[in-house]
């Protein structure tokens, strides 16, 4: 399971470090459909500058580590909160992107018809004619069924669950580790700061995930990526 802090070291803003703020309001108050109906303008205007700074920063040396550990153990399964595909671009495979993906958008009456997002447009339509919407799951919205069931699946069916970067606050994703937990799993919290994880957790590895999980690795003798250096 991951959250924002993974993609900290890419340089992409954890959402409640950066104090989780845009122009003034709370990410709760504006990524939900409420806040969108309230003014779909901003709020396309901050996930259009989302995205522009998504296409200057790569997946960081924690993305590549998990991309290892999923090569290196027979059962694997990724579910990120994170919705700006760095698990993918860093070649994850088996990746549950349960809160949706930024990059792409849907229409906000979910008609079906393949989004053309014209970026002239301050609120890009769809063809039925309603706004389109990013494709990221808001606050008060379900998680798509299929993901949280696959998600909820692997849980309750892991050995060791691995919690990355994540302050824990956000459900139904922070109920995942205790599931895990509960159905007897290990479970490795890894971040820079403490959070209701940690307290969870059976083990608690306080630092970053770029410079975490590669020594993790090494430590459970998953072998470096030829000419991938750990780390950066
Ligand atoms: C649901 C996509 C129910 C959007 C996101 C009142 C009103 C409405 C809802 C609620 C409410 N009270 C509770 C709720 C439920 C709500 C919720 O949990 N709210 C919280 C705030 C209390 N949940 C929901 O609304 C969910 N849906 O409950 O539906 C329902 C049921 C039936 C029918 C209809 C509805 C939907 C939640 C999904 C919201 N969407 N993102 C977008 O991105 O724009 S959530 C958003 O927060 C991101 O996905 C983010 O990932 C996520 C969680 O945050 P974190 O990932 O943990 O990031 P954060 O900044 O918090 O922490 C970063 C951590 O990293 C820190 O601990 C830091 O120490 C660490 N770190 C920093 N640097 C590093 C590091 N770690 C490692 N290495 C580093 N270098
Ligand atoms: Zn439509």
């Amino acid at each position: 399971m991951t959250g924002a802090g993974i993609s900290a070291e890419s340089g992409v803003p954890t959402f409640r470090g950066s104090g989780g703020f845009w122009e003034g309001r709370r990410a709760e108050d504006i990524a939900s459909p409420a806040g969108f109906l309230r003014d779909p303008e901003m709020v396309w205007r901050w996930y259009r500058s989302r995205r522009a700074h998504l296409a200057t920063v790569e997946p960081n040396a924690g993305h590549h580590a998990l991309v290892r550990l999923e090569r290196g153990v027979e059962r694997f399964c990724l579910a990120t909160q994170n919705v700006d595909r760095l698990h993918r671009r860093a070649g994850s495979r088996n990746v549950l992107e349960i809160h949706g993906d930024i990059l792409a958008s849907r229409c906000f009456r979910n008609c079906g018809a393949e989004p053309v997002e014209d970026p002239r447009a301050a609120v890009p339509r769809c063809s039925c004619g309603e706004m389109l919407r990013p494709a990221v799951v808001w606050f008060g919205e379900m998680l798509p069924v299929d993901l949280l069931e696959k998600a909820m699946a692997a849980a309750i069916s892991s050995d060791v669950c691995l919690v990355v970067g994540t302050s824990g606050l956000v459900y139904p994703a922070a109920g995942f580790s205790a599931m895990a937990r509960q159905a007897g799993a290990f479970v490795i919290d890894v971040n820079p700061e403490d959070t209701p994880h940690s307290a969870k957790a059976d083990i608690s590895l306080r630092g970053t995930a770029a410079t975490v999980l590669p020594l993790l690795l090494e430590e459970i003798g998953i072998p470096e990526e030829p000419g991938r250096r750990a780390g950066v």
